[in-house]
């Protein structure tokens, strides 16, 4: 009763939105929530900040110290207010392996908290428990989960959807339309077997526990030479190891001439460039062998983002003839998962006697994508069935905890947004260190920057730092 009526004083002091807004990420999103309102209201501060330590005190007992976003107070423990680097706030002065508890506002990825959580773990304190006010169920709930962290939010945008549509706030479509949205972005995909009571179960203290119901890191060299990895997994992780580079360069140009420049210019910067051969305006053999000389010349691999949707036969014959032949000049190709296995069967069996591999797409980049949460499991289980031709998955987070899984994320500039079609872009910080992906495809933020080669350069450097950094941090977590 206490949160129906707490949230029916937020929705009066217009700290909840209905209408179309334009989030950091760059997704209009239907619903908004705006606590600072909060600022000019100190009741209702005090109200949320109540209700938020009483959600401390019953969710997390054990936590000596609490990190509490600016506005929070805490009567019960220390607290740590920090507006940036957890290093300025006074952590120094903790004992080692203190229990930290995280209080925050509004969790929708997850990847703030995890990533406070992790300048907190630096510092040596544990977190295990974080307290919102609001989970809008997005799967931040699930993806902290997974890096053993239990989120306890005030409520969460059903309950908020719920009370609101009772009291006669808003109407049956608004609410709809809201879990729509939020159905259709969801930012993480749990990997199959790990249920949230399987998970529950294994949470524990003690890192070996963690280890196991964790996705185990490896780094890309270890990973290349595991037992059940694909040659193409294979090749593509040493490659990028050597090259210190996962980057992929989305090569989308209407002219032959131009791709075997950019080819030939950026070819030492990135793993794997990306083709829409059917966008080249001037496409002849010629430019697939020239392609490839290229590739050996430069030492990467050349990926035709084909995205095969068709009964096995017809694939195949898409596949190896046609205008394009395409299986003559590229690597790897991407298929998705509707038409059920027989797709990949007819890839396999062209590319698969040539040493090639093909990407399934678990998630897409644009808005409103269907590819999300029961679809993704099922696209990540179908992978299974072809370890040798299927080394991994286009998506937009890891959603395979095999090491022989390689994923690949489009939708990435330095500054997160969107092109106003659909595309919506987020860092190659959030896509390798947050969202535990592997490679970020990257087109436009290259192509249409003045330099190109500077371009490259800059985020070659930003993903492979961004590889750096969340290995070096799950290193020492274990070792704690
Ligand atoms: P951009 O210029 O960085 O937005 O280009 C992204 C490229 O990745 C482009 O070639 C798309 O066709 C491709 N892509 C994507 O953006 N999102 C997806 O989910 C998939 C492919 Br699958």
């Amino acid at each position: 009763m206490a949160t129906d009526k707490l949230i029916l004083k937020l929705h009066d002091a217009k700290a909840v939105k209905f209408g179309q807004f334009k989030l950091k990420s760059g997704l209009l999103s239907p619903i908004y929530i705006d606590l600072q309102v909060m600022d000019s209201n100190p009741d209702l501060r005090n109200e949320v900040n109540e209700m938020l330590n009483k959600h401390a005190v019953d969710a997390a007992e054990k936590s000596k110290h609490v990190w509490s976003d600016p506005y929070t107070t805490n009567q019960h423990r220390p607290v740590l207010t920090c507006t940036g680097n957890t290093k300025d706030n006074g952590t120094k002065r903790m004992v080692r392996s203190d229990v930290c508890l995280i209080v925050k506002d509004v969790v929708t990825s997850g990847s703030s908290v995890l990533e406070t959580a992790r300048l907190l773990e630096e510092e040596g304190l544990k977190v295990k428990d974080a307290v919102v006010l609001l989970d809008r169920e997005q799967g931040g709930r699930d993806m902290l989960e997974s890096e053993g962290i239990t989120l306890h939010p005030v409520f969460n945008i059903s309950t908020l959807l719920d009370v609101l549509l009772d009291a006669g706030r808003i109407a049956p479509a608004t609410r709809t339309n809201v879990k729509t949205f939020i159905e259709g972005n969801q930012t993480f995909t749990k990997p199959p077997g790990t249920s949230r009571r399987a998970s529950k179960r294994g949470r524990s203290s003690s890192p070996e526990v963690k280890e196991k119901r964790v996705c185990k890191e490896l780094s890309y060299r270890e990973r290349a030479t595991l037992p059940g990895v694909s040659p193409m997994a294979s090749k593509l992780l040493s490659l990028m190891e050597e090259k210190e580079s996962n980057l992929c360069l989305s090569a989308d140009v209407t002219q032959s001439k131009e791709l075997l420049e950019l080819a030939d210019t950026l070819g030492p910067y990135i793993c794997v460039l990306k083709t829409h051969v059917d966008i080249l305006e001037d496409f002849s053999p010629e430019t697939g062998s020239r392609l490839l000389k290229l590739a050996q010349k430069h030492d990467f691999l050349i990926f035709e983002d084909r995205k095969f949707a068709d009964i096995g036969n017809t694939v195949k014959h898409q596949y190896e003839g046609g205008l394009y032949k395409i299986s003559s000049w590229c690597h790897m190709v991407n298929a998705h998962a509707v038409p059920g296995p027989g797709v990949v069967k007819g890839l396999q069996a062209v590319g698969q006697p040539l040493g090639h591999g093909c990407l399934l797409i678990a998630e897409m980049s644009s808005q409103g994508s269907l590819a999300t949460t029961e679809y993704t499991q099922s696209v990540v289980k179908m992978a299974d069935d072809f370890p040798k031709f299927v080394f991994g998955f286009i998506s937009q987070s890891k959603v395979s905890c095999k090491p022989e899984h390689i994923h690949m994320t489009p939708g990435v500039q330095l500054q997160s947004g969107g092109d106003g079609l659909g595309q919506q872009y987020i860092t190659p910080d959030e896509v390798i260190c947050s969202r535990r992906s592997d490679i970020i495809i990257v087109g436009r933020g290259i192509l249409k920057s003045e330099d190109r080669v500077k371009a490259a350069q800059e985020y070659r450097r930003a993903g492979w730092e961004a590889y750096l950094k969340r290995f070096e941090r799950t290193q020492n977590i274990r070792k704690r």
